[in-house]
């Protein structure tokens, strides 16, 4: 049987690269993707595409049957900042969409998923540096909670039902042709916009607040890679850590102001600063290295150029 795959979020950030590249390997007529609005005119109108509300059981199951899915990449989440605003629905939906298509899988209805935790599992006690992949895990966040309650069922569905479920624990991520949404290290991706249109940025981070990051090639790159690798070589069931840089506010406007010299950053903490603080400033991914070859090609000096590049390109 060949792969038939639904993407549920795909007008998100990771959604629609994730959609682009998956039509491009099994063909656009293989790759159905779905979310709750026609948000994105590219993803919509690039392909067999779907609304669906990834909380209604009914609505997944009927796609599935109707077009013979058979691995479903769960994309639809609410992020941490949008989480903290609207904690029962960030619940809600983080919790029980994963659940409808861990049954789906229990059910024999599909094969393999795809879904995301973040290093948001991670808390104020986990030790910040060069985090493990088994250590300390007391989420502060409503989006690191439902992370890991997520990674926990996913681990138990493998364990006592059999379901193939794979998953990774994305750092921040970085896109130059799809915005994010509603998380903490958003503004990684704000300040190449900001900077490109008025040389100027203000942060909502403070300046010396290191993170885990990604370019979105990378993280696109890994997902297909666990997705494809064969099944004895996952020996995480829960979720694995991954890593491609680390940087602070200030080291990213250094790096930009290698390009654009007139370029300026200034602080202004909110509420976000609070979640990143919570958060590890860098990860220990060797567990994905040895597994199943994962490998990064962007660092931030190679991500920031291929930022501006891009990003002058679509503005002209
Ligand atoms: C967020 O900031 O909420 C996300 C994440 C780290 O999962 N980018």
């Amino acid at each position: 049987m060949s792969t038939k795959i639904l993407i549920i979020g795909a007008c998100g950030q990771i959604g629609t690269e994730l959609t682009h590249s998956l039509r491009e390997i099994h063909g656009t007529e293989n790759v159905i993707a779905s979310d709750i609005r026609k948000l994105n005119i590219d993803v919509v109108n690039s392909g067999p595409f779907e609304v669906i509300n990834a909380l209604d059981f009914n609505q997944i199951e009927h796609l599935v049957e109707v077009h013979q899915i058979t691995d479903v990449y769960l994309m639809a989440a609410l992020l941490s900042a949008t989480a903290e605003k609207n904690p029962a629905f960030a619940w809600d939906l983080n919790m029980n969409s994963l659940f409808h298509v861990l049954n789906l899988a229990k059910a024999g209805k599909i094969k393999k998923i795809f879904w995301p935790s973040s290093i948001a599992v991670f808390g104020p006690t986990t030790p910040k540096e060069n985090t493990q992949q088994y250590t300390i895990m007391e989420p502060s966040t409503v989006y690191g909670i439902s992370k890991q309650a997520g990674e926990r069922w996913c681990e138990y569905y493998h364990n006592i039902f059999g379901v193939d479920v794979r998953s990774i624990r994305y750092p921040g991520l970085i896109s130059w042709s799809s915005p994010p949404g509603g998380g903490t290290t958003d503004y990684a991706v704000d300040i190449y916009h900001k900077a490109l249109a008025d040389q100027s940025y203000e942060c909502f981070l403070s300046s010396e607040t290191k993170m885990p990051m990604m370019y979105m090639d990378d993280a696109i790159a890994a997902t297909i890679k666990i997705m494809q690798a064969p099944a004895e070589q996952i020996k995480i069931h829960s979720s694995y850590n991954l890593a491609a840089m680390s940087f602070t506010p200030t080291e990213i406007a250094a790096e930009i102001k290698k390009h654009i010299p007139e370029f300026e950053i200034t602080y202004k903490p909110d509420f976000r600063q609070k979640i990143a603080d919570s958060w590890p400033a860098s990860i220990d991914d060797s567990n994905a290295r040895a597994d199943w070859g994962w490998k990064h090609k962007f660092d931030l000096e190679s991500m920031t150029i291929d930022m501006l590049k891009n990003l002058t390109t679509i503005n002209e």
